[in-house]
């Protein structure tokens, strides 16, 4: 390729290197460096060397033992590194044994200047009193001269994490990964490197290891990474979901998974990074290698051994996600595009006509006026919009609104904009340098950004939504652009540069045009239009001043409200550690933001927040902070009620405030597939409440592909469909197809139902995630790559149809230790008694749900249009017997509402020998009652069946032989008693 052609196709400042180029310089700024006369940015004309073969590390000086055997290890550089900052020259490592499987490793500058993700971000988990040392199933074993450290895990005696430089491969080489950046890849040498600006540390690897983790990514080998070329990059960016790059949110946590031939068995660990600072993992064969261009190395390890072992630990430390409201597991159903109130409205109808449940409608931006929050669109005037939510409401259904992170700037003297003049008014909104407001743009224009660390930010942003929900009674809320997005890169102001003047236009983003992509496969010219039940995009009403009054428009006196502080929420606290970072806009190691500059469509690096921290340090934490504001808002205006947010950047731990969707996906089969290894991802993060945009957001849709991702969705915990502007409608009511398959997935969903919160209840007591790979539940290597299936709890195994003309699928049905599965309609058993991967017949409008030989199920006895009334519906249980006659299972049950759950009952469900048993505990009081219990796996007809010994009225029992299964109707149980089942 002509270089020269690359240049002038780049927007990005042309730079030269200032520092000397050797073969083991990491810098990467490659481009420009042929270009002469440009000055090169401040931080190459420092003197680093770039070249971190001449760091030697750190000796140990002296060291102290804390009574639970910890460690402080004290540290002292060896020699001038300054590769890519300045040398920090004492440091402690802190060795805590935290629990018997956590244990905590922090490296940080003895100064405390470096930036630490603040406790109201992260709670720290703390360690048990009780655990020491010897307790613990991991060893931290290390080197003097120079610091070197390694951590075994007890039980197996295998060595997890290792920075021994002499185990460790070094690549004097790149290696080709996709994009200009393999230089990134040369890893020359493995000291410990601890500078203002850089900090790197690797650890060994066995070969081909396997890798899990290290996002948010849509990696191109799928939920498994590339262990032998990655360059993951941590920097919050809004881009529609690309491969292999860096994208909206930020955990850098990894789980690794080796197959012990010994033991038969595979052996996993976690490792978390907790660092919020701009940073590139790098994998090659043999090692891992962390990139920080800031903050500290502040390590927490987790011993497993079981995959869900790693997930539960993992979660216990950063946080356990929140129990979600009941209602949020019905179908969500929105669109950018809805551009009135008539028009959402005849969605929910049509919805409705059609029989196709519909539990939570949504509005994007269109509800906005000029796309300003808080403010409404003429066609969404509050009257109208105040009524259209409470008929939702009084269907039992329930209502979301977007609200995006930005705050619509005032455009001159005469305009008007309570929040925007609230938050100026209290001084919360983020700075320039020169302590003026930042001002970036998005959809309104020019916009300002809130300032989470501003202790009045909370008092701002209740206050925004106490007004807006006095016209919408809204259920939850949709965060967008929260990493956070700006159109443009830097401030279009500041105190030299009235806005008047600026020379920054904010551009408009908006689509035009309607997309002219379609699923592959899908030519428009041979076939039309598929479905061509479009949403009618024209304003139906408001021409010609006949709109209705808009009083929203009108300045109101911004209700100012005094919200009793909850014990739940404390300020944010304000950095201990508030470094002044020298290089803020262009670090002299440039990590790989595939955005280009750490401002680029965000906010400038050099912004900055309440108290002069810079946002530099805290970009990764932005869209997790206003979670948490908007977590207590949420609780503010419906004390006690579970609130339910759905955002699209996330850092590590949020889970226990937020769900997430996996942002702008595209509608094609490839990204109906990639969204599996999203939603194990997040469950893997902790955040389980997750799903994509079902149909596909960027691009039109077509019926098949519709068709296969509404039922492929109702399987993942959180389930929208959503779409771009402009793009073909793709509500489910559009094709018959897609309206019959969708309301087939539903059924089932609903169904399951108390299964799912019972997932989620593990989920928030324990942190066991409620969607896994097979690997978790199945001992095998070779299930490792597989992530076109997944199970959901131990018990349902989902196989769906991810390529277009197909009407059948290969799937693992594992089955070890004689498991088999039965289909979840028909009850027929999957034969995988001499292999385990099977085909099976799904054709379009059929998806493979298969229940799990030895389970107990408790379910919704009849799906009704909305989860209220399927709730109200009482209850069933369905047993798949295992091949010697056993099964069992549990159920968590509670009013699916309340925040924080104080009433709870747990049944235990045992089958064997012809009986079941159900045993409650707890203090929820169950009042619906259990209608019908069906039995799978039995073979000899029952000629009397009895429950707590009162004989059950033959017309009660129904048996179906060829599939084993005896039905029992009319059960009326109290699910509050034990009871007892046996047949005969
Ligand atoms: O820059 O609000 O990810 O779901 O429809 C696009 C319009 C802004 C991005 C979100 C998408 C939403 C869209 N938003």
């Amino acid at each position: 390729m002509r270089l020269s052609a690359i240049f002038t196709s780049l927007a990005l400042p042309l730079v030269s290197l200032a520092i000397p180029v050797s073969e083991y310089i990491l810098h990467a700024r490659d481009i420009g460096q042929l270009e002469p006369g440009t000055t090169p940015v401040l931080s190459q004309q420092a003197a680093f060397s770039g070249d971190i073969t001449k760091c030697q590390g750190y000796n140990v000086d002296n060291t102290q033992t804390s009574d639970s055997g910890g460690l402080l290890i004290y540290l002292t550089l060896i020699n001038k590194c300054s590769a890519y900052g300045t040398d920090i020259k004492s440091l402690t490592v802190s060795v805590e044994y935290e629990t018997e499987s956590r244990l905590h490793v922090h490296m940080y500058d003895n100064d405390l200047k470096q930036y630490q993700v603040p406790q109201y971000v992260l709670p720290r988990p703390g360690g048990s009193s009780s655990c020491n040392k010897d307790k613990s199933n991991l060893k931290f074993e290390y080197n003097q001269d120079p610091f070197e450290f390694w951590i075994t895990r007890k039980e197996d005696n295998a060595v997890l994490f290792d920075t021994r430089q002499n185990n460790i491969p070094t690549y004097k080489e790149s290696t080709q990964i996709q994009g200009n950046y393999s230089n990134y890849t040369v890893l020359p040498s493995h000291p410990l490197i601890f500078e203002d600006q850089y900090l790197q540390l690797s650890s060994a690897l066995p070969k081909d290891a396997n890798i899990f983790g290290l996002g948010e990514v849509i990696a191109s080998t799928g939920y498994i990474r590339n262990s032998s070329a990655t360059v993951q990059t941590f920097w919050a960016r809004d881009v529609g979901d690309p491969v292999d790059e860096n994208m909206y949110g930020v955990h850098p946590m990894y789980m690794e998974v080796r197959w012990d031939e010994k033991r038969n068995k595979l052996m996993s660990h976690g490792v978390f990074l907790l660092n919020s600072n701009g940073m590139d993992v790098i994998l090659r064969d043999g090692v891992i290698e962390y990139r920080a261009i800031g903050g500290t190395f502040d390590f927490y390890f987790f011993s497993g051994p079981s995959p869900n072992d790693v997930a539960a630990q993992y979660a216990q430390a950063v946080g356990l996600p929140q129990v979600m409201p009941e209602w949020s597991f019905g179908f969500h159903l929105c669109r950018w595009g809805y551009t009135s109130v008539v028009d959402t409205r005849s969605t929910v109808t049509r919805m409705r006509e059609a029989g196709i449940p519909l539990e939570v409608q949504w509005n994007d931006i269109d509800w906005m006026r000029a796309y300003r929050e808080f403010q409404f669109d003429q066609n969404y005037a509050p009257d109208d919009y105040r009524a259209f939510v409470d008929e939702l409401h009084s269907m039992n259904q329930h209502y979301i609104p977007i609200i995006d992170a930005a705050i619509g700037y005032l455009y001159n003297d005469s305009d008007v904009f309570d929040v925007y003049s609230r938050g100026h008014e209290l001084d919360v909104w983020m700075k320039n340098p020169d302590g003026t407001e930042y001002v970036g743009a998005v959809w309104p224009g020019f916009t300002v950004f809130p300032d989470w660390f501003n202790p009045k930010m909370q008092q701002v942003w209740t206050e925004a939504f106490y007004n807006l929900s006095q016209v919408v009674d809204f259920d939850g809320i949709w965060l967008d652009m929260n990493e956070p997005s700006s159109f443009v890169d830097g401030s279009a102001t500041n105190s030299t540069i009235p806005i008047e003047d600026t020379s920054v236009v904010p551009p408009n983003y908006t689509p035009q045009a309607p997309p002219t992509d379609y699923p592959e496969g899908y030519f428009p010219n041979v076939s039309g239009p598929s479905g061509n039940v479009t949403v009618d995009g024209q304003l139906t009403y408001g021409q010609n001043g006949t709109a209705p009054k808009n009083t929203a428009l009108r300045r109101s006196f911004a209700t100012e409200i005094a919200f009793e502080a909850r014990d739940s929420s404390s300020p944010p606290d304000l950095p201990a550690n508030n470094p002044d970072i020298p290089y803020v806009d262009e670090p002299p190691y440039p990590i790989r933001n595939q955005a280009g500059r750490l401002s680029a469509k965000t906010v400038s690096p050099n912004a900055t927040h309440y108290g002069g921290l810079q946002e530099y340090n805290v970009h990764n934490l932005w869209g997790t902070m206003e979670e948490i504001h908007m977590h207590d808002t949420l609780l503010d205006l419906k004390p006690g009620k579970r609130p339910f947010m759905v955002a699209r950047s996330t850092f590590a731990g949020i889970g226990r405030k937020t769900a997430h969707w996996l942002g702008d996906n595209y509608s094609t089969f490839a990204y109906m597939k990639r969204s599996i290894q999203g939603v194990l991802q997040f469950n893997l993060f902790g955040i389980p409440m997750v799903g994509p945009d079902t149909c596909g957001f960027n691009g039109n849709t077509d019926e098949e592909l519709c068709n296969r991702w509404m039922q492929l969705s109702a399987f993942f915990p959180f389930y929208r469909n959503h779409n771009t502007k402009l793009a073909l409608s793709q509500e489910p009511y559009n094709w018959d197809s897609v309206r019959n398959a969708s309301i087939k997935a539903i059924n089932a969903r609903y169904a399951l139902l108390p299964y799912w919160q019972t997932l989620f209840a593990k989920a928030a007591g324990y942190g066991e995630p409620p969607v896994i790979p097979l690997f978790h539940e199945f001992q095998n290597p070779s299930y490792l790559t597989i992530d076109s299936q997944f199970l959901i709890g131990p018990s349902i195994l989902v196989t769906p149809v991810l390529q277009p003309n197909e009407s059948s699928v290969y799937g693992i049905f594992p089955n070890a230790n004689g498991v088999f599965w039965v289909d979840w309609w028909t009850h027929t058993k999957v034969d995988n008694s001499k292999k385990d991967n099977i085909s099976i017949s799904l054709p379009l409008g059929e998806i493979g749900v298969h229940v799990r030989s030895g389970s107990v199920l408790l379910l919704y006895d009849q799906p009704e249009y909305t989860v209220k009334e399927t709730r109200d519906g009482g209850y069933s249980i369905q047993v798949v017997l295992d091949g010697k006659g056993y099964a069992e299972g549990d159920a968590k049950i509670d009013d699916g509402e309340t925040y924080p759950v104080n009433e709870l009952t747990c049944l235990t469900f045992v089958a064997s020998e012809n009986c079941l048993t159900s045993t409650p505990n707890g203090n929820y009081n169950i009042d619906n009652k259990l209608k019908r219990i069906v039995i799978v796996g039995v073979w000899n007809k029952p000629s009397v069946a009895s429950l707590n010994g009162k004989t059950i009225d033959t017309s009660q029992v129904k048996y179906d032989e060829k599939v084993g299964k005896v039905t029992i109707t009319n059960v009326g149980g109290d699910l509050n008693q034990g009871w007892t089942l046996k047949w005969e």
